[in-house]
This record gives C-alpha cells, sequence and structure tokens, in this order.
C-alpha cells in the first residue's frame, strides 16, 4: 500500500510540473522521449536480439578455405559439393521446409524424434552450405530460419537432448561462422532459455524430456527405471558455455558445470562412467557403459571442452584422460586377427560388439593425443589409427562397402554384422568423422583413399533420382533402400568428407572444435579477454 501510495504522488507531482511547462517545454520533452525510443530500438536491431549484449563479429579464422592445390583432390572436392547440391537440391523440391526427405516416395519425412520442430534439414545444412560456397542455397536457408523457425510454438514436451539441443548446437555454431548472425543468436539463447526447467532436479542433472508449457520434465521409461542418460545430459557443456558467452549470462554455464560437479562426486565402476544416472537420486542405474549409443558424445565433450577453453580447463582435461585410461584397460580389446575395437560393458562382462557410433572414437583419440602425457602422444595418435583401420574393415567386409550399424567379435566373425537388425546403413558420418581426424593429423594419404571408397559406395548404393537413401542391409546383393534422408548426411557426413578433400586451413583446428554433429564452434582464445571466462 505504501509503495502504490508513493507511486501515486509521484505521478500526480510529475503531472503538476508538466502541466506548469510550456506548450513548446512539452514538446521538447516529447520529442527527446520519441528520439531515445528511437535509439533504443536500433541498438537493439544492430545487437541483434533484445536483451542479449552487443557483440562484435569478428571475421573467423578459415570460414572459407583455399582450393586444394592438386587437382586429383580438387576434383575429388567438387564432386562432394555436386552430392551436397543433389542432396539439398531434392530436399528442396520434395520437402521444403519439413523436416528430412524420403528420397524414393519424394515427399517429407519426420521422425518422433523432431516433435513439433521443423525444417531440421535446413537448420542443420546451413553451415556446410557456408564452407561448401553454396551461396545461393545459403540465402535460402538463411531467409527460411528468419521466417519460419519459432520455438514459441513449443508448448509441448520436448527432447531435451536430440532435436532442441541439436537445433541450439547447429544454431548456435552459425552465430560465429557466419556475419550478419543476429538471427542465429537470438534463436539459439530463446531455445536455450526454453530448456533451462529441465535442469529442476534433486542433483541438477537434466531430465531427457521436458513438457515446455508446464515446465515439468520426466525421463524415458526404458532408460533403467527413470534415468537420465549419460550421452544426453553430457553432451550439453559446449553450447551451454558459449551460451552464457553470447547471452551474458551465467547461469547455461552454471547448469554444466554443475553436471560436471555431480559426476565426480559419484564413486565410478572401475573408473567407467556408466550410461545411466538417476537425477533424482543422483544414483547410477544400470551398470551398462558405451562408448557408442548412450555414451559416445559425453567423452568426446571432455576433450573437446578442454580444447574449447585453449586448454585451460584443467578440469575436463583430466576427466577425460582418466575415462580413457579406463576405457583402455576394461574395454579395449585386440582380435585373434589383429583388429582393436572398443566393447560394451554389461556389469563387468565384455559384450564383444562394436557400434557404428562407436567408431567416432578413433579421430576422439588422435585429437586428444597432443594433451596426453608426452609418453603417450603417440599411442593416443596409434589407438586412433587402429580404431580408423578396424572400421574401415567393417566396411570393407559388407557387399556395398558401407558399413553396419554394429560389427561384431565373436562367434568366430570380426568386424561383421551377425544379427539382422544390426546389418543397416543410414547415412552415418561417424568413419568418416574419423578418417578427416587421421588425415589432418597425420596427412596418410590411406585416410583419403578409404574416404573415396566410401564416396563411391555412397554413389552407387545410396545415391537416387531423388536424394540419398540409407541401406535396410549392407551385405545384400540388391539395394534394399529405406527412404530416409537423414539431415545428419548433410550437416556430418558429407562436411567431413569435404573437409577430408580440403586444405587444412579450411576450420583449422587451433581456431574451431566440431560439436557432435559437426558444428564448428570457435576456441575461447584467452588472448581475446576469455581466460577468466574459461576457467569459471
Ligand atoms: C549424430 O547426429 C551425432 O553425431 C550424434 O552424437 C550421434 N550420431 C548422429 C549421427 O550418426
Amino acid at each position: 500500500l505504501e509503495r502504490i501510495r508513493a507511486d501515486h504522488e509521484r505521478a500526480l507531482r510529475e503531472a503538476k510540473e508538466t502541466l506548469q511547462k510550456l506548450p513548446e517545454e512539452i514538446r521538447r520533452d516529447i520529442r527527446q522521449d520519441k528520439e531515445k525510443l528511437l535509439q533504443d530500438a536500433r541498438g537493439r536491431k544492430e545487437a541483434g536480439a533484445p536483451g542479449l549484449p552487443q557483440r562484435l563479429f569478428r571475421q573467423p579464422v578459415g570460414a572459407v578455405g583455399q582450393e586444394p592445390a592438386d587437382p586429383d583432390v580438387r576434383q575429388r572436392r567438387e564432386k562432394i559439393k555436386e552430392m551436397m547440391k543433389h542432396a539439398w537440391d531434392n530436399y528442396k523440391r520434395y520437402a521444403w521446409g519439413l523436416n528430412e526427405l524420403k528420397p524414393i516416395s519424394k515427399q517429407g519425412h519426420s521422425s518422433n524424434l523432431f516433435g513439433n520442430i521443423q525444417g531440421a534439414t535446413i537448420v542443420d545444412a546451413l553451415d556446410t552450405l557456408y564452407i561448401m560456397e553454396m551461396k545461393e542455397e545459403f540465402k535460402e536457408a538463411k531467409e527460411w530460419v528468419e521466417k519460419n523457425l519459432d520455438f514459441n510454438v513449443c508448448n509441448y514436451t520436448v527432447t531435451v537432448d536430440e532435436t532442441h539441443l541439436s537445433q541450439i548446437r547447429s544454431l548456435y555454431s552459425k552465430s560465429f561462422l557466419i556475419p550478419d548472425t543476429s538471427v542465429f543468436r537470438k534463436k539459439a539463447v530463446e531455445l536455450g532459455e526454453k530448456l533451462l526447467p529441465a535442469f529442476n532436479t534433486p542433483t541438477g542433472i537434466p531430465w531427457a524430456l521436458l513438457n515446455i508449457k508446464s515446465g515439468i520434465g520426466r525421463n524415458w521409461p526404458w532408460a533403467s527405471g527413470g534415468s537420465s542418460i549419460l550421452a544426453e545430459f553430457g553432451t550439453l557443456h559446449l553450447e551451454f558455455v558459449h551460451l552464457s558467452h553470447l547471452s551474458g549470462n551465467p547461469v547455461f554455464a552454471e547448469k554444466v558445470m554443475n553436471i560436471r560437479k555431480v559426476l565426480n562426486r559419484l564413486d565410478k565402476p572401475e573408473g567407467l562412467y556408466p550410461n545411466y544416472l538417476n537425477p533424482s537420486s543422483g544414483q547410477w542405474g544400470q551398470h551398462h557403459v558405451s562408448i557408442g549409443g548412450l555414451g559416445d558424445s559425453f567423452y568426446e565433450y571432455l576433450l573437446k571442452a578442454w580444447l574449447m577453453s585453449d586448454k585451460t580447463d584443467e578440469d575436463g582435461k583430466k576427466m577425460y584422460y582418466d575415462a580413457v585410461q579406463a576405457i583402455e584397460t576394461h574395454l579395449i580389446r585386440k582380435s585373434s586377427g589383429g583388429l582393436t575395437y572398443i566393447a560394451e560393458w554389461k556389469g563387468g562382462l565384455l559384450e564383444h560388439k562394436m557400434g557404428h557410433l562407436t567408431c567416432f572414437a578413433g579421430g576422439m583419440f588422435a585429437l586428444g593425443a597432443d594433451g596426453a602425457p608426452s609418453d603417450k602422444t603417440g599411442h593416443h595418435i596409434e589407438l586412433g589409427a587402429e580404431i580408423a583401420r578396424t572400421c574401415h574393415e567393417s566396411y570393407d567386409r559388407t557387399r556395398m562397402k558401407l558399413g553396419p550399424e554394429a560389427f561384431r567379435f565373436d562367434g568366430g566373425v570380426e568386424a561383421i554384422a551377425t544379427r539382422q537388425n544390426e546389418k543397416y546403413y543410414i547415412l552415418r558420418p561417424e568413419v568418416i568423422e574419423t578418417y578427416m581426424y587421421m588425415w589432418r593429423l597425420t596427412h596418410d594419404p590411406k585416410y583419403r583413399e578409404w574416404g573415396w571408397e566410401a564416396v563411391e559406395a555412397l554413389e552407387k548404393h545410396c545415391r537416387v533420382d531423388g536424394g540419398y537413401s540409407g541401406l535396410r542391409d549392407v551385405y545384400n546383393n540388391h539395394e534394399s533402400h529405406d527412404d530416409v534422408q537423414q539431415s545428419f548426411f548433410l550437416s556430418e557426413t558429407l562436411k567431413y568428407l569435404y573437409l577430408l578433400f580440403s586444405e587444412d586451413d579450411l576450420l583449422p583446428f587451433e581456431h574451431w572444435v566440431f560439436n557432435t554433429e559437426a558444428h564448428p564452434l570457435p576456441v575461447l582464445h584467452k588472448d581475446d579477454g576469455n581466460k577468466e571466462e574459461n576457467q569459471k
């Protein structure tokens, strides 16, 4: 009551003062108020988004590289660009604005994973179009995002990892790579804010699913008694640290730093991280450990958090190298035929199976070699090379020269899928991702050769009139297409192929880290005034 009375009195006083002014003075005040409002609005427009701090766009290093010097390499790179054009043009023709393309039935496709989100292929492909200098296509994609991507329609349950996070990841990366990025920046922060209630759990480990309207979260019922999943809550770090930079709001970084704290407090069986963690009790669920599905990108983000912090994030570094040590001791094995593979661990027992997803680890080990103790650098590169060789074998031992979803090292087989439901290939990127890292870090020409084998196989078996399709069985004599052109084919598979045949000056590793969907994020260099931020 007192406050209302005071406000009321102040309003009366101001009105009286105004009435005592000459009409000319009143008109001047009004003019000044108007000008101020206009100025504020202009400022907001330049800053790109209301409420966001102004940020100068720095010309990014290596967002566009030089032409490859070698004419054969140049030609191969051109071919990959042509593949991107084929994938994009068909998406545009038959599925524009929808999530993905069905290249055989020539219509749009959307799996449950996407919820109500639309245009996943456009958002995902933007930075590939940009680095390939496909200017027209990039322009139309950017315009679509500006006009159509609206997270305010999200008054439903969203997945905190796969779909929505991947949108943040993707938008986010664009706000660094591409000039005039206010639109990406604004939308990334907007979506980040919407996801914050997912962290309202007793431990701060986020739910996998969130109803944006009610702010109530939950987990998948199949996930070990309603646990959160390591590869989901462990794959937020890079984007949330950057979100704090973009928005000026520390809350995002605080949320992911807390995840680390919780993990560091827990006992880990044999130093390994199980895939399931209950966000209420803070206890591990089933002791199932995998460097593939459900676990993979958690390990990737420990290493990349350290790299993205310009190697100042000591905590991330320690967690990564400790985890690799435990993985080597308990999961990495050599087959009798001499192939190194990463098995899965179920309550202490090994399942001698390696997923296509796990093949990304070859690139990760090699990328992490630099920070390993000096006597182990060569060993980490070697480990990466061995995983690359095994994954290449998994491709080479199929009829279509494209790898299965999972391959086994038991029952007398090596690097071969034995179960029918593991024989499919859905245009996944992980093996090519590893070739790209191995090429950049060793310049051994075999990685480009292996990448080219994959290009030829994709052209022969996956390319159809209406785009690119996955295959149901890579061991079959005849293609049975699954009729889906995954959006990650454009954002990851084709981007890694393009980088494999580019010079090292395109998105150089000293300046960029690739997030788990191959979207580049800039390293927060200490000398750019990020020192304190990195250490927080
Ligand atoms: C990608 O979208 C990401 O790399 C994710 O982390 C796991 N795999 C898919 C594509 O295979």
